[in-house]
């Protein structure tokens, strides 16, 4: 038996962790049966850029934030760069949004209708245009498409008209930008989702060519699919271009991510680290893609980038070399143990230290209630409309 001998040698590789924060997490959000309202709500873009940059100030983990276009469109795409610059952050991802107009009812890039198909390839055009405004370098497309009865809608014609959409989106997209293709298995389409699994965005994305991936979001997978697996994969494939990180207990609930099952997010990570999705030259993007119905937003967000921080440094410490070791010896429970062992560590005391040697708030959470941030958008943020997802 190799023994076990955990250390914090990789810990250095924490510095490489990155999470790109929504600008929808910010905003109400709800359900169908009610959404409710929370003082300090931001009104516009900029407040909800504030307040990403306020997560990033108390944790140091995300430097960027992604829009959601027209959600986020204003006029002047450059200005916003340089409020966000001012406030320490970035803009990121720029995320398309093909899903909530009426001629959209059937169907965007796979619409039968080509004048219906031009207007969702448009709409992917203006915010290709917007990514060279804002330096972003991601564009993220996720489809509504799909069809809710059996013989509703040609499957394989959906999929050859997708393809033939997609490219013609890629034909724009430049040297330094990406184009990755989201996928989710139902939702709203509930019999057929046209890019429901990894497999059909990786078949998608592969005929584009070297600057299209996967976008892998933890919360649209069926009960009891084997994420890490998918990621193991995409990784091997080279693949795997960025994550939207949130939890499920049901169906896509968007909750906190690391919140339904930290196991599962550090098995994620573990094979992220170990597919090189924390190297310095990495190019798996990681995000956010959440919602905060009864929570406050801003600790929610706190909360979801610390809880990927833990299971990232107890990915971390598992002892690769005697886990190999075991795996090879066929020691299946010894193997499982070094596993396990990483797992159950409880890294919060060092990574408070780590933080408060960074000149950070060793307990972000509690900097929050302590900053009075809180109380000062409660205050200044009356009149207007409060933002919600979708608007
Ligand atoms: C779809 C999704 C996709 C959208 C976001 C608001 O369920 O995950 O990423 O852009 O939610
Ligand atoms: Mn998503
Ligand atoms: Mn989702």
């Amino acid at each position: 038996m190799t023994p076990n001998t955990m250390t914090t040698d990789n810990f250095s590789l924490l510095d490489n962790l990155a999470i790109e924060l929504p600008s929808w997490a910010f905003g109400n959000s709800g359900t169908r049966f009610k959404v409710f309202g929370t003082p300090g709500t931001p009104r516009t873009v900029e407040e909800k850029i504030a307040d990403a940059a306020t997560v990033n100030r108390l944790t140091g983990l995300a430097p960027s934030v992604a829009l959601h276009i027209p959600w986020d469109r204003v006029d002047d795409y450059a200005a916003l760069g340089r409020f966000a610059a001012d406030q320490g952050v970035a803009l990121g991802t720029i995320n398309s949004n093909t899903f909530q107009d009426d001629e959209y009812k059937f169907g965007s890039l796979t619409h039968t209708d080509k004048t219906v198909r031009q207007k969702a390839i448009d709409h992917h055009l203006e915010c290709i245009e917007i990514m060279g405004q804002t330096g972003s370098q991601d564009l993220k497309i996720w489809l509504a498409d799909g069809t809710n009865y059996p013989g509703q809608g040609d499957i394989r014609g959906r999929q050859d008209r997708l393809a033939e959409s997609l490219a013609t989106i890629y034909q724009h997209i430049g040297e330094d930008q990406r184009l990755v293709l989201e996928y989710k298995f139902f939702e709203p389409a509930m019999y057929m989702t046209d890019v429901p699994d990894w497999g059909t965005s990786y078949a998608q994305v592969t005929a584009l060519g070297e600057r299209a991936a996967v976008c892998l979001d933890t919360g649209h997978h069926a009960p009891g699919t084997n994420i890490e697996f998918i990621v193991a994969q995409l990784l091997r494939l080279g693949k795997l271009g960025s994550f939207d990180f949130n939890s499920r207990f049901y169906a896509d609930d968007d909750l906190i991510v690391g919140a339904a099952d930290p196991f599962q997010l550090f098995r994620i990570m573990f094979e992220v680290i170990r597919g090189g999705g924390l190297d310095a030259d990495s190019t798996v993007a990681l995000m956010l893609d959440q919602c905060h119905n009864v929570e406050e937003k801003i600790p929610g967000q706190i909360r979801s980038v610390l809880n990927v921080q833990e299971m990232t440094a107890r990915a971390l410490l598992v002892d690769t070399d005697a886990l190999t070791a075991a795996q090879e010896a066929g020691d299946v429970l010894g193997a499982n143990g070094i596993f396990m062992d990483a797992f159950y560590t409880d890294v919060r005391p060092m990574l408070a230290e780590r933080r408060a040697a960074k000149g950070l708030p060793a307990d972000p959470m509690r900097a929050y209630a302590e900053s009075g941030y809180a109380e000062s958008i409660a205050a200044v943020r009356v009149g207007g409309t409060q933002s919600s997802w979708g608007a």
